[in-house]
């Protein structure tokens, strides 16, 4: 992604996921936000997003971040959100082991509390180590933590696989987690 494409993707990400109100947006109770509403807002607070530019926004997003309705006239983020909303995601069943990548100095309270969600919705989980650790980077030294996935799932806890990819789940108590070389 570059210049204009990474400005926007950050805009995106907070509007349709933290604060849609920031530009006068409301999003439905499934995280959409009506496209021509979406244009006209940012295009009142300022900035010249069209159409055009916010299809390649969404295909050339690094992460794919945001989907489109079918029908091309809404738009959402596909996880990450602060927001209460539901993305009517089905659970589904993790591989034996997925990967939480976070920061050195988290460890303690992890060590204590397990892995909680923080402002989002859930506790974000990635399926290798290398985008577990960019994950982690974003907060400082980064360190990857193993999470038994299929046992935590065995054992009740529901699994969700976001359409760009990333396992979500409510929380990861520390018995799951693996901190060997931490
Ligand atoms: C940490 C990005 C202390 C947790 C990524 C993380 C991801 C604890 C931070 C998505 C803790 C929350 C989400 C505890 C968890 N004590 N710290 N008990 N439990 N934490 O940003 O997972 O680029 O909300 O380890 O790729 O870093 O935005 O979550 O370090 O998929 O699309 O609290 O964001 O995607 O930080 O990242 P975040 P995350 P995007």
């Amino acid at each position: 992604m570059t210049g204009p494409i990474v400005r926007y993707s950050k805009f995106l990400s907070r509007v349709l996921r933290h604060e849609p109100e920031r530009i006068g947006l409301k999003l439905d109770a499934q995280g959409w936000a009506v496209v021509s509403d979406l244009l006209e807002k940012t295009h009142s607070a300022g900035m010249s997003l069209t159409r055009d530019l916010l299809e390649k926004v969404v295909a050339e997003n690094d992460k794919q971040r945001f989907s489109f309705s079918e029908d091309g006239l809404r738009i959402r983020a596909s996880q990450g959100h602060s927001l209460p909303v539901d993305l009517e995601l089905e659970a589904a069943a993790p591989p034996e082991l997925l990967y939480h990548g976070t920061a050195t100095r988290f460890l303690d309270s992890i060590r204590e509390r397990g892995l909680v969600p923080g402002n989002r919705n859930h506790v974000h989980l990635s399926k290798d180590e290398p985008t577990a650790v960019n994950v982690g980077k974003r907060h400082g030294r980064p360190v990857v933590l193993k999470i038994q996935a299929r046992r935590m799932h065995d054992e009740g806890h529901e699994f969700f696989l976001s359409a760009n990819s990333v396992w979500l789940t409510d929380c990861v108590p520390k018995e799951y987690i693996v901190f060997e070389n931490t």
